[in-house]
C-alpha cells in the first residue's frame, strides 16, 4: 500500500487552516493540523479532521443524476448533462430573455473559490443580472453598514494588537471563522488575555466564547441596536471618544449624539434586560482602552434591526478610533493579492441601493447583492421576467432560505433546476439534474480567497501576511464522473458559443484598492484549476511560485506600514445617515 503525508489547506470554512493529509492509495484517511505550519500551532477543528470521512462518505455522489418522470434519479454522463442543460437554457432564453435565468451561490463555493468567477462570467455573458448568493441572507448588513458608514483603507485595528474586543453574536472560540482571529482562535484569545485584553461578548447565550469574556452582556435577543446605542450614549456622555480622530475622519457627530440621547443606561438595561453596572463597565472598558474593535456576526444579522446594529458597531469603532493608524503594521498587507499602500483614511460611503428593482415587493439590489430572501417569491410570481431556470452552486435553498414551504413550491415550479453538489441535499430532491464536483482535497487551492474577505466588510481575513498553496492531494473516487463547478459553466459556455471574461475583483462597490482586472478566456479549451489559480494570482505581491515553495505555508516578512492620510483625500466616515 502506498502511504504519504502531504501538507495542504482545509477549505471547510474560511479559516483555511494548514493541515497534514495522510493518503493511502489515493484516498485521504487522516487529517490533522500541520505542526510545521507557522502561526496556526498545529491547530485543526473537528470539521477539518472530518475531511476524510466527508470524502469517503458512501452517500457521496460519484456521477451526475437526471430526474426521471417517476421522480427517481438515473445516472447520466457529465458531457450529456452539459449538452442538455445548454440546449434547454438556450430555448428558455429565446422564449423569455436573460432575466428568466438565475443562479444562486451558497456557502459551498468557499471550498472551491475559482468556480464563482466562471459562474459570474457565464451569467454576464448571457446578460442576466439574477446573480443571487448566500451573502444576502448570511450577513447582508456587513455590506450595507459599510456602504452607509464608509470603510477604512488600512482596515480595523487587529485582535492581536488590541486591549479590548467586543464580539456581537458570534462564537469564534469554537472556530466558526467569524468574530475573532482565524489562526487558532482559542490560543490567540488565551495569549491576548495573558497580555491583559478584556473581551466583551454580547450574546443571549452563555457560549464557549462568552464564558471567557471579561463582561458578558446576556441581552434579550433582538435588542442589539438598543444596546449598542446605549454603549455609544455612555461613551459620548463620559467623553471617552477619540476627539481628534473623529474630527479628522468623520461627520455626523451631533446627529448621532441626538439620536442616542434617549438610550440612557437605565432605559437600555430595561429593554435589553442587562444590568446597568455591566453596561457602564463594558462602555468604559471599550472607551478607555488604547486599541480595540467591535465585530458583529450572525447573531445580530439574523435578528431585528440588523442594518442598524451593524451600523452602530461601526460608529463605535469610529468614535473610539479603532482603525489602523499611520505607522501601524498594515493589518491586511496582501500576499497573493497585488501590493498596495494602505493609508489611514476612509473609503467614502456609497449608496446602499442601486436602481435595479426586483419584481416583488419593489425590492432593490443592495450592497449585498440581489436579495435571496425574495428569490422564492420572484420565481413564483407569474408574468414577464419570471425566473424559469435556477442554477444552484454549493447551496441548499430548501434549508437555508426563509420559509421552507414557499421555497419548495418555487423550486417545483422551475422549468430547469440544476444543483451542483456532492451529495443529495434536500434541494437536490427538486433538481432536474444533480452534478457532483470533486471535493476539496482533490483540487488545488490557495489562501487568496481569505485575503480578499477584507473587501467585503471589516476585520475579516488574516491579520498577518500568511499564504499557502495546496496541490490536489487525493484522487477522485475510482470510476467516478465528476465535473468541477467552474468547468461545468465553462462547458455550458462552449456549447452556447459564449465568450467568458474572468474578473479579478480588487474591492467592493466603488471602494477599489486597485483596478479590477478583466481577462478574456480562451474558449477553445477548458482551463485547469491551476490555470485559474494562476489567473487569480496575476500581480500577486509575492509571486505564486514563491508561495508554492513554502509547502507548509509561510508568514511573509513584508514590513508594510500604514501611511498617513493623503492630503488629497476628502472622504469622511458617516456617524449618521438617513
Ligand atoms: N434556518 C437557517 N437558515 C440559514 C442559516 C441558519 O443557520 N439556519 N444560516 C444562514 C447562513 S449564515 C448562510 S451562509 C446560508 C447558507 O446557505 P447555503 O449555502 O444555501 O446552505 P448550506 O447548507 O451551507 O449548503 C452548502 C452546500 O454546498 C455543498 N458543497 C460544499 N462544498 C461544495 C463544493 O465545492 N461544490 C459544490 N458544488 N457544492 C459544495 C454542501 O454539500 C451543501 O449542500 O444559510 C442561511 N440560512
Ligand atoms: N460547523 C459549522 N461551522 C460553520 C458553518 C456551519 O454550517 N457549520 N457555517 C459557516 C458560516 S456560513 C457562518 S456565517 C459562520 C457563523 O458563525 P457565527 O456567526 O459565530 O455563528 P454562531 O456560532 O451561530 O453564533 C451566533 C451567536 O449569535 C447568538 N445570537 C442569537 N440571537 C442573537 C441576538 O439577537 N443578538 C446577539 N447579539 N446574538 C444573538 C447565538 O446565541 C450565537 O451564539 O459559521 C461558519 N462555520
Ligand atoms: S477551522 Fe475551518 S479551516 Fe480550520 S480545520 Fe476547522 S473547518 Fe477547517
Ligand atoms: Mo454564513
Amino acid at each position: 500500500m502506498a502511504t504519504s503525508v502531504t501538507p495542504g489547506i482545509c477549505r471547510n470554512c474560511l479559516a483555511y487552516c494548514p493541515i497534514l493529509v495522510t493518503v493511502e492509495d489515493g484516498r485521504a484517511v487522516k487529517v490533522t493540523g500541520d505542526p510545521q505550519a507557522p502561526a496556526f500551532d498545529g491547530y485543526s477543528c473537528p470539521k477539518g479532521r472530518a475531511l476524510p470521512a466527508q470524502h469517503n462518505d458512501p452517500a457521496r455522489l460519484k456521477h451526475p443524476l437526471q430526474r426521471q418522470a417517476d421522480g427517481s434519479f438515473a445516472k447520466i454522463d457529465s458531457g450529456l448533462v452539459m449538452d442538455q442543460v445548454a440546449a434547454k437554457i438556450q430555448e428558455v432564453l429565446a422564449r423569455h430573455g436573460p432575466r428568466s435565468v438565475a443562479m444562486y451561490r451558497g456557502s459551498g463555493q468557499v471550498s472551491h473559490p475559482s468556480s464563482a468567477p466562471i459562474m459570474g462570467a457565464w451569467l454576464r455573458a448571457i446578460g442576466s443580472r439574477m446573480n443571487f448568493s448566500a451573502a444576502s441572507i448570511d450577513k447582508p448588513a456587513e455590506y450595507t453598514s459599510v456602504a452607509m458608514h464608509g470603510n477604512w483603507h488600512a482596515g480595523m485595528q487587529t485582535f492581536e494588537t488590541s486591549d479590548t474586543w467586543i464580539v456581537v453574536g458570534a462564537n469564534p472560540v469554537i472556530a466558526k471563522s467569524n468574530g475573532g482571529p482565524l489562526n487558532n482562535p482559542g490560543m490567540r484569545l488565551k495569549e491576548a488575555q495573558e497580555r491583559g485584553m478584556k473581551m466583551i461578548v454580547i450574546d443571549p447565550r452563555r457560549t464557549e466564547t462568552a464564558r471567557r469574556a471579561a463582561v458578558h452582556l446576556q441581552l434579550r435577543p433582538g435588542t442589539d441596536a438598543v444596546l449598542l446605542a446605549g454603549l455609544i450614549h455612555i461613551i459620548l456622555a463620559e467623553d471617552l471618544t477619540d476627539v481628534e480622530f473623529v474630527r479628522e475622519n468623520a461627520v455626523g457627530l451631533a446627529e448621532l449624539r441626538a439620536a442616542v440621547a434617549p438610550y440612557t443606561a437605565e432605559f437600555v438595561a430595561r429593554v435589553a434586560d442587562v444590568p446597568v453596572a455591566q453596561l457602564l463597565d463594558a462602555a468604559r472598558i471599550f472607551g478607555r482602552a488604547r486599541r480595540g474593535g467591535v465585530v458583529c456576526s450572525t447573531g445580530p444579522s439574523f435578528s431585528t434591526h440588523s442594518n442598524l446594529s451593524y451600523y452602530l458597531a461601526l460608529c463605535l469603532n469610529t468614535l473610539c478610533g479603532r482603525w489602523a493608524r499611520s505607522g501601524d503594521t498594515a493589518p491586511h498587507p496582501n500576499v497573493l493579492l497585488p501590493a498596495f499602500a494602505p493609508r489611514a483614511q476612509p473609503y467614502a460611503p456609497y449608496p446602499v441601493l442601486s436602481d435595479r428593482a426586483m419584481r416583488v415587493f419593489g425590492l432593490m439590489e443592495n450592497a449585498s447583492g440581489v436579495p435571496t430572501a425574495a428569490l422564492a417569491d420572484e420565481i413564483l410570481l407569474e408574468g414577464e421576467g419570471q425566473i424559469k431556470v435556477l442554477l444552484c452552486l454549493g447551496g441548499n435553498p430548501v434549508l437555508a432560505w426563509p420559509d421552507q414551504k414557499k421555497t419548495e413550491a418555487a423550486l417545483s415550479k422551475l422549468e430547469l433546476l440544476v444543483v451542483l453538489d456532492y451529495r443529495m441535499s434536500a434541494t437536490a430532491d427538486y433538481a432536474h439534474y444533480v452534478v457532483p464536483p470533486p471535493m476539496s482535497l482533490e483540487l488545488p487551492g490557495t489562501t487568496q480567497m481569505v485575503e480578499s474577505l477584507k473587501y467585503y466588510g471589516v476585520s475579516r481575513g488574516y491579520a498577518m501576511p500568511w499564504a499557502q498553496y495546496t496541490p490536489a492531494i487525493a484522487s477522485v473516487p475510482e470510476g467516478s464522473d465528476l465535473i468541477d463547478d467552474g468547468a461545468f459553466f465553462f462547458g455550458l459556455a462552449q456549447r452556447m458559443g459564449l465568450q467568458l471574461e474572468w474578473i479579478n475583483p480588487r474591492g467592493q462597490g466603488p471602494n477599489q484598492e486597485s483596478p479590477a482586472q478583466t481577462v478574456a478566456l480562451d474558449m477553445t479549451r477548458v482551463p485547469t484549476v491551476d490555470e485559474l489559480i494562476d489567473l487569480a494570482c496575476t500581480d500577486a505581491r509575492v509571486p505564486l511560485d514563491v508561495v508554492k515553495s513554502h509547502v507548509h505555508g509561510h508568514v511573509y516578512d513584508l514590513d508594510v506600514r500604514v501611511l498617513p492620510r493623503d492630503p488629497q483625500c476628502s472622504a469622511m466616515l458617516q456617524l449618521a445617515t438617513r
